[in-house]
């Protein structure tokens, strides 16, 4: 067995010697060392040799095991000394960034605002949760008027207010308006109002919670033609020259005459296709400020006049995008959101 043992130790020590990187090391020990390995079954074999032989036998082993570790050592040094020290290349291109941008909706109200300012029509802000009062009765809709029914709002479980009613999810932006009268207190007034509004609808043109942008101008001697006016100037800049808007008889509670108002579709430019069916396609709404809401802003209707309108700002994205459906807008699927 001594000569076994000799040309293990041999054997042992070329194989380490002639290791390269640490990763053979490491296995040309475990073939030595390991559970079944050469060295180890040696071992085993201590057990079958005669009584008499065994500490001769025994010491050889342990010799042979020192040195083995031994040549084992120096050569983990002798690698370990030699590895590469980690290399950065400066002058390697770096990794690109990728740039996000504004989601489409804030597209939409920057474009908006900036559109409106020109007028000279400024961003105001009012409560997202509102009294009945001005979402409703001071526009001219008492409670229970089945025009409410349209605009499917949400209530607040709250104890109501005398005069202010319940509290609601304002379900348009016009709650705005007698607002805006009461803390200019006298005109002229050139608000643009854009909010969230919540309505309990959900297809492909509705959402539960949309944007609407609303434009209120009272003075004198406002008429229809300066709301004409406003809306060409508001189409051609947010749509392009090409796109021409009308405006439709309609009826709202808190206009008079009120309107619906339509652009010609960005799809045929107005002959008539598929998707628009006439060549227009609807907008929102419009109309000249009833008195009755004047007088709820404490504004004289006999001196003052003026027009309101108030859209969606996901149906004008819509239109002018071609998107079929407005609830992609609030999916956040960064496939759709990168196309804009
Ligand atoms: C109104 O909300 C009126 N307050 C507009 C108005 C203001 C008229 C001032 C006159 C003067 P209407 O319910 O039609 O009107 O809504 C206006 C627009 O809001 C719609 O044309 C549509 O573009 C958008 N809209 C309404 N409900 C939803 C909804 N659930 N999801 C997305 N957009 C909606």
């Amino acid at each position: 067995m001594d000569k076994e043992i000799k040309k293990l130790a041999t054997h042992a020590r070329t194989g380490i010697n002639s290791a390269s990187v640490l990763a053979d090391l490491e296995k040309i020990y475990l073939e030595i060392f390991g559970k079944s390995g050469t060295f180890t079954n040696l071992t085993k074999q201590l057990s079958s040799i005669p009584k008499s032989k065994k500490p001769k036998i025994g010491q050889l082993l342990n010799e042979a095991k020192k040195e083995i570790e031994k040549t084992f050592e120096q050569r983990h040094n002798f690698l370990k000394k030699k590895r590469p020290k980690e290399f950065i290349d400066i002058t390697a291109p770096g990794k690109k960034l990728k740039l996000g941008h504004l989601h489409l909706i804030s597209q939409a109200i920057d474009e908006i605002v900036a559109i409106f300012s020109k007028l000279g029509f400024s961003l105001e802000s009012y409560p997202e949760v509102d009294w009945d009062w001005y979402a409703f009765e001071s526009l001219n809709m008492p409670k229970n008027h089945p025009a409410r029914d349209d605009w499917e709002t949400f209530f607040i479980k709250s104890a109501p207010k005398p005069h202010f009613g319940s509290q609601v999810l304002t379900p348009h932006t016009s709650n705005g308006q007698v607002r805006e009268m009461e803390k200019l207190k006298k005109p002229p007034i050139r608000m643009l109002n854009i909010a969230r509004c919540y309505r309990r609808q959900i297809d492909v043109s509705h959402t539960p919670m949309f944007h609407q942008f609303e434009g209120l101008f009272i003075d004198e001697y406002i008429t229809i033609a300066n709301l004409k006016g406003t809306l060409n100037y508001f189409t051609a800049k947010f749509f392009g020259p090409k796109r021409q808007m009308r405006l439709r008889p309609h009826y709202f509670r808190f206009t008079e005459p009120s309107f619906e108002v339509d652009v010609t579709c960005g799809v045929c430019q107005g002959s008539g296709c598929r998707f628009c069916k006439s060549g227009w396609v609807e907008l929102g709404g419009a109309g000249m400020v009833h008195p009755k809401v004047l007088e709820a802003g404490n504004i004289n209707p006999h001196k003052y006049t003026g027009f309101a309108f108030g859209w969606g700002i996901e149906r004008t994205i819509a239109i002018k995008t071609g998107i079929g459906d407005i609830r992609l807008l609030y999916q956040n699927d960064i496939r759709f959101l990168e196309q804009f």
